[in-house]
């Protein structure tokens, strides 16, 4: 019988281990830990390792400060064992860099060393020697060493100070903030262990529609609270500042950033941050967008506003994250085509300090985009990475949706800004332009729900996220692999099934929700269902008849040559190919032409068969996950597994009103060239 499970240790839930060969080996090489750190990392690790080994290895482990009697584990960073002269002759500690960690069987083999240059590197390294255990790995002969790709890893939470989520599916807000500083929820450690545990290394902790009140002495002092727990764990606190908070939490007039007394309102208010929080990582801000006030409401654009704030933050190293997510359709008609005919013209504007900060797609998170074309059109400027972990256009948190390969199709793109091998993740680590700064934003899916994200797969995601932030080139298969060891099982059939069913998800979902290149056609507000006959919006570009354009003689946004042009933001050969219809791919055909309804795509099949082919598709696939999943039952505790399979059945139903209502729709437009 399975112990019932809700969920809470995500991961982090450590197994005995039921491969006796390697239960063998781990006891063998894990006698004991000595741990050579101070008291707060000491009490980290020691706090980790005592959750994990005995369970892992079913038997007493001696962790302290001088556990190893015979074979064992050493976790220390360099300085430490250099002033025990357990130095490692062959590594040069400079490759770690202040993050990265390094694994290695040292002595002969009676030794396993977990090294780094910081503290909280050390306990980075901790976890990944832990999740070698937990997903049964060889570790005779380890020898890993491993640093970050992008500097800042940040997991950023549209989270209100009335406990609201904007875009949550998981309950209310981790941070209580009525009980803050007096109150800690032990559910803050935890969260700090589940970020650590996968290398992110920043949060931002409130909406990016954000309430001048979360700068307000008040709030900062409960902030200070937060700051010191996730600290230890290598974590910073950043903030997301309304624009006009000088004007509505100051008594200024005006939050015009040219003006004299707002600068010095925000250098003061920097001033006050860093005071009491020395590592504040800085700002993040959604300003002229969507109603959100911002530099152009004083006359100004986003390079006075960012430098503004960068400036304020000197003396003390902040960074500003300027979203690049403005469509202001003055400038376009087109609004895919905004954000970039607004910020390339400012590249080179900004101060050091200043990150541009843009969604993988031009348009808004959709099922699938292709890549914005701001990657590549910005070579002097920073450009952050952001990305949404919370699924709001993906079925939130009812549908099984395992997202890491949209991720990688976004980093993997080659946008060819200086031929060919100019991927995204290239332009976002900095490797492309020798940037020494560079940084990745994730929009979280936690929330206080017992199991953090909603939907036991979600889990899945935030995870994912991390493991690419810190290594782009990690694979959506050994990530998913990884995960689904630590948090279901490592029975080969349950990983090989619960992986063929994630692998498959994300293409499912766009397959039933947008195939070809549709986007935007969701329900208005809050996104969930299909409506891609809605119409009434107060602005156009929010209407879904804005984005399909559907008509008697087909179907899709014509953003080709002859159309709006957005082609032309892309560099050579991506505009030719995205142009032309021919060889546009497929999987973009809607996003780039208004396709006649008798246009036969590579199948053969004209368009309104090609569509129902992947409306049909993607159902079939989720009927498919709901059969796998049975198939799993006594292999998973019967909690979490009752609780997935009322899911996958909603996400059926879902899958199927999603074919229905957009087939019925698009019927009626496409006539007689309906079989
Ligand atoms: C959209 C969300 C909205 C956010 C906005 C943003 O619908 O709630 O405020 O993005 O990123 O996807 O600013």
């Amino acid at each position: 019988m399975l112990i019932n499970e809700d969920g809470y240790r995500l991961w982090l839930r450590y197994q005995k281990i039921n491969d006796d060969i390697r239960l063998l080996q781990y006891r063998k090489m894990i006698d004991g830990v000595t741990i050579l750190e101070n008291e707060q990392t000491f009490d980290i690790i020691k706090y980790e390792l005592d959750l994990a080994l005995p369970v892992i290895l079913d038997k007493q482990v001696g962790i302290g400060r001088t556990g190893v009697t015979g074979r064992g584990l050493v976790v220390g960073t360099i300085d430490n064992l250099r002033k025990l002269n357990l130095d490692i002759p062959e590594l040069d500690s400079r490759e770690m860099g202040n993050e990265g960690f390094l694994i290695r069987q040292y002595d002969g083999d009676s030794n396993i060393l977990i090294t780094a240059n910081s503290n909280t590197a050390l306990i980075t390294g901790m976890f990944h020697f832990l999740r070698r255990l937990q997903t049964h790995h060889d570790i005779q002969n380890i020898d890993i060493l491993n640093t970050p790709r992008i500097h800042r890893r940040l997991l950023c939470h549209w989270d209100n100070i009335d406990g609201s989520i904007e875009r949550g599916y998981a309950g209310r807000s981790l941070w209580k903030w009525n009980e803050l500083p007096n109150k800690i929820d032990p559910r803050y450690r935890d969260y700090a262990r589940a970020c650590a545990s996968i290398g992110i290394n920043g949060v931002i902790l409130n909406n990016v529609n954000s309430q001048p009140e979360i700068l307000s002495t008040e709030y900062l002092l409960k902030i200070v609270a937060l700051a010191d727990i996730f600290r230890s764990y290598g974590i910073r606190i950043y903030l997301s500042p309304p624009f006009n908070a000088p004007a509505q939490l100051g008594s200024l007039r005006t939050s015009d950033p040219r003006k004299p007394d707002v600068k010095r309102w925000w250098k003061e208010k920097m001033d006050e941050i860093y005071s009491l929080i020395p590592d504040f990582g800085g700002f993040q801000v959604k300003a002229s967008s969507e109603g959100q006030p911002g530099p152009h409401d004083y006359g100004g654009n986003h390079h006075d506003g960012a430098n503004m704030l960068v400036e304020a933050m000197h003396d003390h190293n902040g960074i500003v994250l300027w979203r690049a997510f403005v469509y202001d359709t003055t400038i376009d008609k087109d609004r895919a085509k905004c954000a970039y005919k607004g910020f390339v013209p400012l590249d080179g504007k900004f101060d050091p300090g200043v990150f541009v900060q843009v969604k993988n797609g031009p348009v808004d998170f959709q099922p699938r985009e292709p890549f914005h074309p701001l990657f590549g059109a910005m070579p002097k400027t920073p450009l952050a990475l952001e990305l949404q972990i919370t699924q709001e256009y993906l079925g939130q948190a009812v549908h099984l949706v395992y997202l890491a390969p949209m991720w990688k199709e976004v980093l993997d793109a080659d946008t060819f800004a200086y031929g060919e091998g100019s991927t995204v993740s290239r332009i976002v680590d900095g490797s492309l332009y020798a940037n020494t700064e560079s940084a990745i934003v994730g929009v979280s899916n936690t929330g206080s729900d017992r199991n953090w994200c909603g939907h036991h797969f979600a889990q899945a995601n935030w995870y994912a996220f991390g493991r690419l932030a810190w290594d782009h080139y990690l694979s959506s298969e050994d990530i998913c692999e990884e995960w689904i060891r630590m948090t279901w099982s490592n029975d080969p059939d349950v990983v090989n099934s619960i992986r063929k069913m994630m692998l498959g998800s994300w293409e499912a979902c766009v397959d039933y929700m947008t195939p070809l290149g549709l986007h935007h056609i969701t329900q208005e507000g809050h996104h969930y269902g299909p409506d891609p006959a809605f119409n009434g919006a107060s602005r156009e570009d929010w209407n879904s008849v804005y984005y399909h354009r559907a008509d008697k003689e087909g179907l899709g946004f014509n953003r080709s040559s002859s159309g709006s042009n957005a082609i032309s933001q892309y560099f050579s050969p991506l505009h030719k190919q995205f142009d032309d219809l021919a060889i546009c791919p497929e999987k973009y055909l809607l996003w780039f032409h208004h396709v006649l309804w008798d246009y036969r795509l590579s199948s053969g099949r004209m368009l309104f068969e090609e569509l129902k082919h992947h409306y049909d598709g993607g159902v079939e696939y989720v009927a498919g996950m709901k059969k796998a999943w049975k198939s799993l039952q006594g292999k998973i505790d019967s909690q979490r597994f009752e609780h997935v399979q009322n899911k996958l059945e909603t996400q059926e139903v879902n899958a199927k009103f999603w074919h229905d209502v957009c087939m019925g729709y698009f019927r009626q437009f496409a006539g007689d060239r309906v079989s």
